[in-house]
């Protein structure tokens, strides 16, 4: 038993300079820690991340309600402090105390538990060495609501799949430089951005930001000796108005837009396309995944906000053969960890994911290495985004016994 006695929560910034929430628990002189990320294209489906009155609001319940509940509780029951959560909150969706408080509570209990057996938290949460590492899907070229004057399409990732993270983490990087330098010199003089996850923001179309991504990734192929495949995050929801896709180049309906992306999977040998169709177009999901589901990994994101029901009803529908995994949009572990748990039963591929306002916590990682997620979306460069990537390579070391 690991008995909470001490609790904490502050506002911090993220990586977009949003006010955040940390949680510090501790058990005597053992502490566990977590934060909470942002969203800047959330799916309408996901818990709120603060309720109505906002951060401070936030932090007035963690001090009146949530704390005086949690003192004495076992950091190591992890149900019953979610069902506490759930409980102080009363709404069916943590509106009233909001995700960022939730989540932030429910990962520091674990990682309160897991130091205070001593433990790595990847360990705790599953004593069984994972039978391959997540692998490393980052983003290039970003666009759509992480930055301004970008690609419609939100973002253009490498997916890295050698055996070693380290050299997986170190492939995507090249891509990302060798991607950024073939800009600066298509556009001499030019300035060239990033957007939030640091990705680069270029004014090209999305065919040939897509175009540039897949022949860098070939090259590095070559060169690293494992797949570095191009992948898509459309966040299409964002681009969805009055039935319609909305691109600078033209509108497309949703037959027009099912088409457009199975031509790029086929073209450009897509290994991971997210959220190709708007978050309520399950049907739609359904007739990409039976036309491109057996050579590319369809996924999940707004579509499914990692709710348990919102799976149910896509994997009764074929909808998906993939689902990403953010704690913060259903907001508690065990949460997550039932749509993890759903998915790997049902045959459904899980891929972690970061959101694009972040923190320099790096817990994500140790949940995908846990879960024996496929790939781990969490971008390539900045601060917050290598926290994470460092930590897996950090992870690989330590099963390995190096
Ligand atoms: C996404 C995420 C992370 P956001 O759409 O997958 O890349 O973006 O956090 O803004 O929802
Ligand atoms: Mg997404």
């Amino acid at each position: 038993m690991t008995t909470i006695d001490s609790c904490n929560a502050r506002p911090i910034l993220d990586s977009r300079g949003d006010v955040t929430i940390e949680v510090i628990l501790a058990s005597g002189r053992t502490r566990g820690s977590a934060s909470a990320p942002g969203g800047a294209s959330t799916g309408i489906h996901e818990v709120p991340a603060f309720p109505p009155d906002g951060v401070d609001a936030a932090l007035e319940i963690f001090k009146h309600k949530v704390a005086p509940r949690l003192k004495g509780m076992d950091a190591e029951d992890q149900a019953q402090i979610d069902a506490t959560l759930h409980e102080i909150d009363g709404s069916d969706n943590l509106s009233n105390i909001g995700g960022s408080l939730s989540i932030s509570t429910s990962l520091a209990a674990a990682k309160l538990a897991a130091a205070a057996l001593d433990l790595p938290l990847f360990r705790y949460l599953n004593p069984r060495p994972p039978e391959h590492m997540p692998r490393p899907l980052g983003n290039v070229i970003g666009g759509g609501k992480h930055a301004v004057g970008g690609t419609d399409i939100q973002e253009f990732l490498c997916l890295a799949s050698g055996e070693d993270s380290w050299k997986n983490v170190r492939a995507n990087v090249a891509v990302y430089k060798a991607v950024g330098k073939k800009l600066s010199n298509k556009f001499p003089g030019m300035p060239l951005g990033k957007g939030d996850e640091g990705a680069w923001v270029t004014s090209l179309s999305n065919t040939d930001a897509l175009q540039t991504l897949a022949s860098i990734c070939k090259e590095m192929t070559e060169r690293f000796g494992f797949p570095c495949r191009p992948s898509l995050d459309i966040a299409a929801s964002s681009l969805f108005k009055r039935n319609m896709y909305l691109y600078k180049e033209g509108k497309k309906t949703p037959e027009e837009q099912i088409a457009f992306v199975e031509e790029l999977v086929d073209k450009f040998g897509l290994a991971i396309v997210e959220d190709p169709l708007q978050e309520e177009d399950f049907s739609g999901f359904a007739e990409l995944t039976r036309r491109v589901g057996g050579k590319c990994l369809v996924v999940g994101d707004d579509l499914y906000v990692t709710k348990v029901e919102r799976l149910k009803k896509g994997i009764a529908e074929k909808a998906s053969n993939a689902i990403l995994i953010k704690p913060n949009q259903v907001g508690t572990l065990s949460d997550t960890k039932a749509a993890v748990d759903l998915a790997r039963k049902e045959g459904i591929t899980t891929v972690v994911s970061h959101r694009s306002g972040e923190t320099t916590d790096s817990t994500i990682a140790h949940l995908a290495v846990a879960f024996g997620s496929y790939a781990i979306k969490t971008g390539i460069v900045g601060g917050e985004r290598i926290a994470k990537l460092n930590e897996l390579a950090r992870i690989q070391s330590q099963i390995r016994g190096e």
